[in-house]
């Protein structure tokens, strides 16, 4: 049995204040028996408060990023070894919005992604194509070589660590959504393409979210796809009806 996901990338919202009250209502609203693994990523700031406020629920903490190396000259930014010592334990990599805005190659997320798991950090590794890309009928192309270069240079034995993440990039916060049938079809050959890789368990094994403009109305039916194993939520993890909607679309 796969794991089902739901993780709320928070990006750049939500102050201390913001970040309590959101967290107070989701503790109160998502129910205490779900088998849905929930996770939320607030800003870095509120990490530590967040893990703390979580300590005894049932949601779990993610960063958004993490740096490469392991400690120095490297203003404004964040290790492994400090958001596992204020207790996250995940982190959200290859985000379409840290390779567009941060020019972070594929290259370079294959780092951050060693670097996580050498620190026992589970990877929620996002990809996805543009929409040239599918304009052109290149996304398959450009997801598989996503993976090829940022991903599947890892140990088998590290892919229990690995949540993977679909997210066209048309799909981002612009309110336009995969089909439900283009998901399956890419979380499909995406499947595929870990199973010629690495073979058929850790294929059937590893979670496959899709990240694009999930709302309440539109989750149950790309959840209910066989290769959709749960979702990351932008912009409707905002708001805490949505969100808790979401988990229970699954
Ligand atoms: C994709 C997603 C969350 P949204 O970035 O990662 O955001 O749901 O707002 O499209």
């Amino acid at each position: 049995m796969r794991k089902k996901i739901v993780a709320g990338n928070w990006k750049m919202h939500k102050n201390a204040e913001q970040t309590e009250d959101l967290l107070n209502e989701l503790i109160a609203k998502i129910p205490t028996d779900t088998t849905v693994k929930v996770l939320v990523a607030p800003t870095f700031v509120n990490l530590a408060s967040a893990v703390d406020h979580l300590e005894f629920t049932n949601i779990d903490v993610a960063a958004q990023n993490v740096h490469q190396a392991e400690s120095g000259a490297f203003t404004g930014e964040i290790s492994a070894d400090m958001l596992k010592s204020v207790g996250v334990n995940t982190v959200i990599l290859g985000h379409s919005e840290r390779r567009a805005i941060f020019h972070e190659t594929d290259a370079l997320i294959a780092n951050k992604v060693d670097t996580a798991l050498e620190h026992d950090m589970t990877v929620i590794f996002c990809f996805g194509e543009e929409l040239k890309d599918r304009q052109t009928k290149n996304h398959f192309n450009i997801v598989e070589n996503q993976l090829k270069d940022g991903i599947f240079h890892i140990e088998a034995k590290d892919w229990e660590n690995i949540v993977l993440a679909y997210e066209p990039v048309w799909a981002i916060g612009t309110g336009e959504t995969a089909s439900p049938e283009q998901a399956q079809e890419m979380h499909e050959f995406i499947r595929q393409t870990v199973r010629t890789a690495f073979g058929a368990d850790i294929a059937d094994t590893v979670s496959i979210l899709y990240g694009g403009s999930v709302k309440p109305n539109n989750a149950k039916e790309i959840f209910s796809k066989p290769d959709v194993d749960g979702g990351l939520i932008g912009g409707a993890a905002l708001n805490a009806d949505d969100f808790v909607a979401i988990v229970n679309a699954i």
